[in-house]
Formats: structure tokens, sequence, C-alpha cells
């Protein structure tokens, strides 16, 4: 997990992005390959895998629930799956590091296991809220229990069964329905889940790809319990939450032409591209085709003159881990972008409109934040030292920054890139970022 030393990104300013590039698979999509795979029956092959912190620690907490996993090795996995019911006790507590969708969906997904298991995380995902999915397990029948605050470590009793529900979730979390559809595998009955807005659908194309029914009607997804999933190849596209860096920084410094290739390109997940050409943005969407249930495509990204806008909240769900690079996007463009209907982003790794607009005006820009959102005034970005919280998306975000400030800017606690992002620095250096790290004790 994260090293405790702090790793400082030094970002020179100017210069523009030029050439191809592929960043690495899709973090979301990697997790769910590693826990379906594994509850399969025969053998799952992944290509694309994110060799990320993140994933990893799902792909760990697999292998100490008795699942042969060999890899990664340049994206490659090989799961044994054991079946729907072959997992076996783990020899102690399940580390989940930073990882909010290692712990909420494995939460669902051993609730019916009739083991007793504890998940624990870093001080980070330690305080990040749980209840949204105990609470509608326990109403499952599930005996999860949290801390007195709703948060980890989370300790699974074994409960003879659970009962399927009919759950309207109150906020738009793909993490609370992959959880209760996962648990609802296990549970007597169907299990029917609502989303108030479309949130990210991975949980449910990949288990209809392992041959497991899922129905969506309108905004409501269902599946009856006791199946079974049956092994598949998987093909994990690049992680479009990742590729948002580049989409951001090409089209802020000018001179830029990018190619981004095979990048996830999900329905669900494509908000940034929407928000980013609604500013003006030059993306273009090439070669799209469908890899194994999942829409990808090329994007070709050139420098535009962006302009302010007012966030449609329809958007918000289908970009809602790319807020922290659409705000340097917004604090670049011309005039004024509003965002509201975003309060969750204040429970991500760090509160991510606090944490922006604190780095933001420490920039020199006009940003304020809202309750649920920001005001950010467009113009000119000056050179300093910002605190990126430990979290992966802020320190990548101000990296991006760089490519119009006056001055360098210098990026603390960035060793959280590695959750999503290994390998960032160089690549990014690669296309003309100017970038280097360096570890302060
Ligand atoms: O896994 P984690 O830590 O929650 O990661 C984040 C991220 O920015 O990488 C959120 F901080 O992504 C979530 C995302 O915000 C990944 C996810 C998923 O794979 O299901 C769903 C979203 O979370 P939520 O709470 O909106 O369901």
């Amino acid at each position: 997990m994260s090293s405790a030393k702090n790793l400082i990104f030094h970002v020179r300013p100017g210069g523009c992005l030029t050439g191809t590039l592929r960043v690495p698979g899709d973090k979301s999509i990697s997790h769910r390959s590693i826990m379906l795979g594994s509850l399969a029956e025969g053998t799952t092959q992944i290509t694309g895998f994110l060799e990320g912190e993140d994933s990893l620690a799902t792909l760990q907490a697999f292998r100490a629930l008795g699942v042969e996993i060999a890899g990664p090795v340049d994206g490659k996995v090989t799961i044994q799956g054991v079946g729907m019911h072959g997992l076996k006790a783990p020899s102690g507590p399940l580390d989940l590091g930073n990882s909010g969708t290692s712990m909420r969906l494995l939460a669902g997904l051993l609730a019916g296991q009739g083991l007793e298991l504890t998940l624990v995380g870093d001080s980070s995902l330690s305080s990040r809220p749980m209840r949204r999915v105990t609470d509608p397990l326990r109403a499952m029948g599930a005996r999860v229990e949290t801390t007195e605050q709703g948060t980890a470590p989370l300790v699974i009793h074994p409960v003879d069964h659970l009962n399927g529900i009919d759950y309207a979730l109150p906020v738009a979390s793909a993490q609370i329905k992959s959880c209760l559809l996962l648990a609802g595998l296990y549970a007597k009955g169907t299990t029917r889940v609502t989303e108030p807005a479309p949130t990210r659908d991975h949980t449910e194309r990949m288990l209809s790809g392992f041959g497991y029914p899922v129905q969506r009607v309108g905004a409501t997804a269902s599946l009856n319990g006791g199946g079974k999933l049956t092994a598949c190849d998987i093909d994990i596209p690049a992680d479009i939450s990742s590729a948002a860096f580049f989409l951001v920084g090409a089209s802020i410094a000018p001179g830029s032409d990018i190619l981004l290739e095979h990048v996830g390109i999900n329905p669900t997940r494509e908000g940034v591209i929407n928000i980013l050409r609604l500013m003006g943005a030059d993306i273009e969407v090439l070669n799209q085709r469908d890899v194994g249930g999942e829409p990808v495509a090329d994007l070709r990204v050139r420098s535009a003159d962006l302009h302010g806008i007012r966030i449609p909240v329809d958007q918000v769900p289908l970009a809602i881990d790319e807020f922290p690079a659409l705000f340097v996007a917004a604090a670049c463009a011309r005039g004024e972008t509003v965002l509201t209907g975003a309060e969750e982003l204040r429970v991500k790794e760090s509160d991510r409109i606090q944490v922006m607009a604190d780095g933001l005006a420490s920039l020199g820009v006009d940003a304020t934040p809202t309750p649920d959102g920001i005001v950010i005034q467009g113009g000119s970005i000056q050179g300093g030292r910002v605190g990126s919280h430990g979290d992966h998306r802020i320190a990548m975000a101000f990296a991006m920054a760089a490519l119009r400030a006056e001055g360098k800017i210098l990026i603390d606690d960035c060793s959280n890139v590695n959750t999503s992002f290994p390998g960032f620095v160089r690549l990014a250096g690669s296309v003309g970022l100017a970038i280097d790290s360096e570890e302060e004790n």
C-alpha cells in the first residue's frame, strides 16, 4: 500500500501534449473482473487489468479467500474460479487499502457466504460512509457491523440465508447498486435496485457476460438469487477516468493534439466528454467498437478555446470521478462555471469540493465551494504548492493545471496516484507534461 513518505510532483509550467498513448485499464471493471472470475465455474483470463493498488487489493482479498489467481503480468490475470460457494475463510482481516469499491462491493458479495469476516482499510477509507451499504444489507437479513460512526472496519457474521430486497437508492451510487446485486446472487427470490439517476453499469454488463441473467426495466436492475456464473475471457479497456486528465490537459494547452487509444466509453461514464464538449472542447470519438460488452473508442483531442458553463445536473453521476480534472478546465475557461448536485464529491477519497477549492485558491483562481458544488471563474493560474490530501485524482488534476500556469506547481502527498494510475509521471512526461517526482521523508 502507499508509503508514509511524501511523494511530491514538480510540474514546470507551459508546454503542450502531443502523441499517442494508452492509459491503464479501467479500475471499476478490473475490480469486478476479479470478483466475478473468482465466483465463476472454470478459468477466466483477463487482459488489460489495472495493476494499481486498488484493484490489486481486490485481487489479494480473493487470494486470501482461497482463490488461485496468477498474475498480473503485463495486465494479464488468470483466475481459477471456485464457484458460487467455494470461497474459504481467510486467516485474518481483508485489507482493502484505499479502495471504496473493494469494500462496498465485497460487503455485498461476502454477506451471504456463511463466513466470519472483517474488512479494513486505510485512514481515508476508514472515514468514508458505509451505512449506505450496511443498512440495506441488514434489511436483506445480513449481519454486518460498522463502527458507531458508520465506518469501517466492517464485521460480517454468518447468516443462514439472505432475502431479496426491493430497494430505491437514496443516492446515485454504482457501489451501493453493485453491492446489493452481488448480495442478491446469494438471496432467496428477486433483488431489485432502483437508481435515482443512471450510474455505471459494469456490474450488470459483466454479470450478463458471465451468463447470469440481469433484467433492466427503466431505472430498475434486478436479478434472482441462486444462479451460477460461467467463466469467460475479459478484455478491459483503458480507464476513461484516467484518460480524463489528458482530455483536459490537451484541451487547455495550446498546440496540443493527442490520441488516447482503446478508451472505455460506456454511456454511464462519458459525462466528461459531454461536459468538455459543452465547454467548447475539440474531442473526436474514432473507431468505435464493442469489446466484450463494453463500448470502446480512440479519442483524438486538440486544444480549444474553452468557455464556462452551468454543468447539467444529469451529467453529474456520469462524470463523478472526473470533477477534479474538470475544475482545472473551468479554471482555464472564459467566464464562470457552476457545478450543482454533486454533494457526493465530499465523501470520496478526500472532500473533492473543498480540497480542489483550496488548491485552486492557492494558485490564484477564484473558486467558491458550495454545499453541493463549486463556482469557478476562469482566468489565469499562478504557480504554487498544493496538497492532494492523499487523493490520486486531486494530484493528477493539479499536475495538468501546470500546462497553463505562470510558474511551477508542486503537489504534495501524491503516492496514492498508484491506486488508479501507476506510471502516470512517465506516461504524462512522454506526451509533453514537464513533470518529475521526488520523495521526501
Ligand atoms: O473505489 P473508490 O475509492 O470509491 O474510487 C472512486 C475513484 O475516484 O476512483 C471514488 F472515489 O470511484 C468510484 C466512483 O466514484 C468507483 C465506483 C465503482 O467502481 O463502482 C463508483 C463510484 O462511486 P459511487 O460511490 O458513486 O458509487
